[in-house]
């Protein structure tokens, strides 16, 4: 556990008994009460302001994990009178607050803690070690230099403001924050795992291609429609990529009891997903109506299932499998995870794709201006307002509110 600010020295002492404390270096420490009762055998170390995660004096302490003793040793601190429990993220915020790092670097905090896939921790990472961070930066300066020339001819008439030049460097500037912007939808896919349903008409073949993509039986296949009804769920990192597979009951309208709510219950996740396998029993080929079960994702590949039965179609676009037999199944996954980028992305999150598509804008509409040969007091209020959504990513002047909304989703001790 961490103990931040001020009076974290006196926190120390009083619950050590431990006078002086020798800056970044771990002691044991036994941590008594008022009686002077062990509570506990304890690790320290104090970490004095400014070289600590806050940026203020702080403490670690670490204690066995039995919630039991971490409760008591709680107890203990609060009980100097000198320390209040943390509120969720208020560790991170501070270190923001104090310039130990920037707010983007402070969402990658948040989202280390909470990503939900491996290649979600390693994009986390690289935000809050300042990767978008640097980039950012690097886009908002290159801005601030065009406003800057352009502004010194408002004072100076003398002065050059650039305009010949000014299209080449918003193009330029244009290609860097399109890069950035790549991939940055299915990034957030990625971060969290990929929602994947498999579904289709009744015995299309959805739970025997389950079976085979997890490569075993994990869900009961039959030659009787209707046979999966409650939704199966599985985790399967393919090529760096998690996906959630659902298993869902096949979709037909002339169904009740337990097959409908299974059929409602299919709708729901449908909506939902990121990726739909929708899987065709080629020997039957399409039904009448079935287009409207298409494309309820967000992506959608059409698996044409039973390829053992027929001859392949070529070339339509479709990926053809035999579930049963274990073909095709390469291909299949190929084709999944040629849907989302390899190179993962620096941007994956809402807040930082949203103002980079806003600068974005602004540098757009600056550099339309500037071929209409509009004057150059229209020209600096785009790339004022550019700028200004580029140091909102690193939260240059954040407002309270907006440090509230992003903080109030850490967790209390981050
Ligand atoms: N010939 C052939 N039969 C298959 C194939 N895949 C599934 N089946 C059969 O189709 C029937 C329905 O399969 P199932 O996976 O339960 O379909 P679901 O209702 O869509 O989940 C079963 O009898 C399977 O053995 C395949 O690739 N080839
Ligand atoms: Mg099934």
């Amino acid at each position: 556990m961490r103990i931040s600010g001020p009076r974290t020295g006196e926190i120390l002492t009083a619950i050590t008994g431990r006078e002086t404390w020798p800056a970044h270096v771990q002691m044991p420490a036994s941590l008594r009460d008022r009686t002077g009762r062990v509570v506990e055998k304890a690790m320290a170390v104090f970490h004095p302001a400014p070289r600590s995660y806050t940026g203020e004096d702080l403490s670690e302490l670490g204690c066995h994990g039995n919630p039991l003793i971490v409760d008591s040793v709680m107890e203990l601190i609060r009980g100097t009178g000198l320390a209040r429990l943390a509120e969720k993220g208020e560790f991170t915020r501070r270190a923001f607050l104090n310039g130990k790092i920037d707010l983007a670097q402070a969402e990658g905090v948040g989202a280390l803690v909470s990503a939900g896939s491996a290649p979600g921790a390693d994009m986390a990472r690289s935000l809050l070690e300042g990767g978008l961070s640097g980039d950012v930066g690097a886009l908002a300066d290159e801005i601030q230099v065009l406003l800057s020339s352009i502004e010194a001819s408002f004072i100076l008439d003398e002065a050059d403001p650039g305009l010949d030049s000014l299209p080449s460097s918003l193009d330029a500037l244009l290609g860097e924050i399109d890069g950035l912007l790549e991939g940055a939808s299915e990034a957030s896919r990625i971060y969290s795992g990929v929602v994947t349903t498999i579904a289709g008409l009744p015995n299309a073949g959805k739970s025997s291609l389950f079976n085979a993509i997890l490569g075993y039986p994990r869900a009961i296949v039959h030659h009787e429609g209707g046979t999966t009804r409650d939704i199966l769920r599985e985790r399967l990192e393919i090529s760096g990529v998690d996906f959630i597979f659902h298993d869902t009951a096949g979709i037909r309208t002339a169904s009740s009891g337990p097959e409908e709510i299974g059929i409602q219950n299919t709708m729901e996740i449908l909506k939902k997903s990121h990726l739909v396998l929708y899987v065709v029993d080629a020997s039957a080929g399409f039904s009448p109506g079935e287009e409207q079960w298409l494309n309820l994702g967000e992506k959608t590949l059409i698996v044409m299932n039973k390829a053992d039965l027929v001859e392949a179609g070529q070339g339509d676009g479709h990926v053809w499998v035999s579930a049963k037999y274990g073909l095709g199944i390469e291909g299949l996954l190929e084709a999944m995870t040629s849907l989302f980028p390899q190179d993962l992305p620096r941007v994956f999150l809402e807040r930082h794709a949203y103002l980079l598509a806003r600068a974005r804008e602004d540098l757009a509409h600056c550099l339309e201006s500037a071929r209409r040969g509009m004057t150059p007091d229209a020209l600096s209020m785009d790339l004022g307002a550019a700028l200004r959504s580029l140091r909102d990513i690193t939260g240059e002047d954040a407002p309270a509110d907006l440090l509230d909304d992003i903080f109030s989703r850490f967790c209390v001790g981050k």
